[in-house]
């Protein structure tokens, strides 16, 4: 066959922009494509869920993608392994309890996942504000390129409307600092030391809904909560994720 670039050209923006125009209005936006985000839009969009993940980097993959400084490894407890081999990420025990799993593997094979079962991927996209109106609940996210929040240019964003938001943006706990900031009663007590077995071991009492219509998972539970780090150990995040997909899909499937 003889290519056209300009058929090409058509191709990429007609798709994305039909893509995009359906997700103006969605059920659950995911903000964070790190472990727990991803995990929680593969659940979410494998209960018949709309939803449309949101990640300001090029790649997705957050904090998993680089394992532990930089060594491609992720350590996984007994708790979690259960979720490893849902997503069929090949795993080793190191030590009773201890399954390593390689991170390239990891975040690929939860992307896939989530991808097959219909989730819709947004990134180079930031989230930089949200929309609460009259009834006090969460009801939309404010989003712009990231190149434009890079180079500082003023250009005004484009909004989204969802019937639920998932901050899984990490340790920076993005959504809920933007609620907090402009007067939404939601008190953040900021993330704590490193202490593993007690951050993984709280994180699910932490993943809930924290002002309505919002909900955490991931390191942003934790940071909300003033729960501590935990560093690269991830079943707490694959675990927050699914239950952060359990209680979104809940509030919006009825
Ligand atoms: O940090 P991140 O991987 O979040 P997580 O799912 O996992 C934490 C672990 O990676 C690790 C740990 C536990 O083992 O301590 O750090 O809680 O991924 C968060 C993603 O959110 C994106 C950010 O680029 C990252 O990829 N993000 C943050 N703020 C925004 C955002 C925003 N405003 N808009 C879009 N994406």
């Amino acid at each position: 066959m003889e290519l056209d670039e300009v058929t090409i050209s058509r191709a990429i923006l007609a798709t994305q922009m039909e893509t995009m125009v359906e997700y103006l209005d969605l059920d659950v936006a995911v903000v964070g494509g790190g472990p727990s985000g991803i995990t929680c839009a593969a659940l979410l969009a494998e209960k018949g869920v709309k939803v449309g993940l949101f990640e300001k980097k090029l790649s997705i993959g957050g904090g998993m993608w680089g394992g532990g400084m930089m060594f491609p490894r992720i350590v996984v407890q007994a708790e979690a392994k259960r979720i490893l081999d849902r997503f069929g990420i090949a795993s080793k025990e190191f030590e009773p309890g201890y399954h390593v799993a390689k991170s390239v593997e990891a975040v690929s094979k939860l992307t896939a996942a989530a991808c097959t079962a219909g989730a819709e991927f947004f990134n180079l996209i930031a989230v930089e504000d949200v929309v609460i109106k009259g009834d006090g609940r969460l009801a939309g996210l404010v989003v712009n390129w990231s190149p434009v929040e890079m180079a500082g240019l003023h250009i005004d964003p484009l909004t989204i409307r969802c019937k639920a938001v998932v901050d899984a943006s990490g340790h920076d706990a993005t959504i809920a600092h933007m609620v907090a900031k402009k007067g939404g009663d939601l008190p953040i007590r900021g993330e704590g030391f490193m202490w593993a077995d007690r951050a993984e071991g709280n994180i699910l009492e932490h993943t809930r809904e924290v002002f309505p219509g919002l909900f955490v998972c991931g390191m942003a539970a934790n940071a909300v909560a003033g729960e501590c780090r935990m560093g690269p150990i991830f079943g707490g995040m694959l675990l927050s994720g699914e239950r952060a997909a359990d209680l979104a899909a809940a509030a919006v499937l009825h």
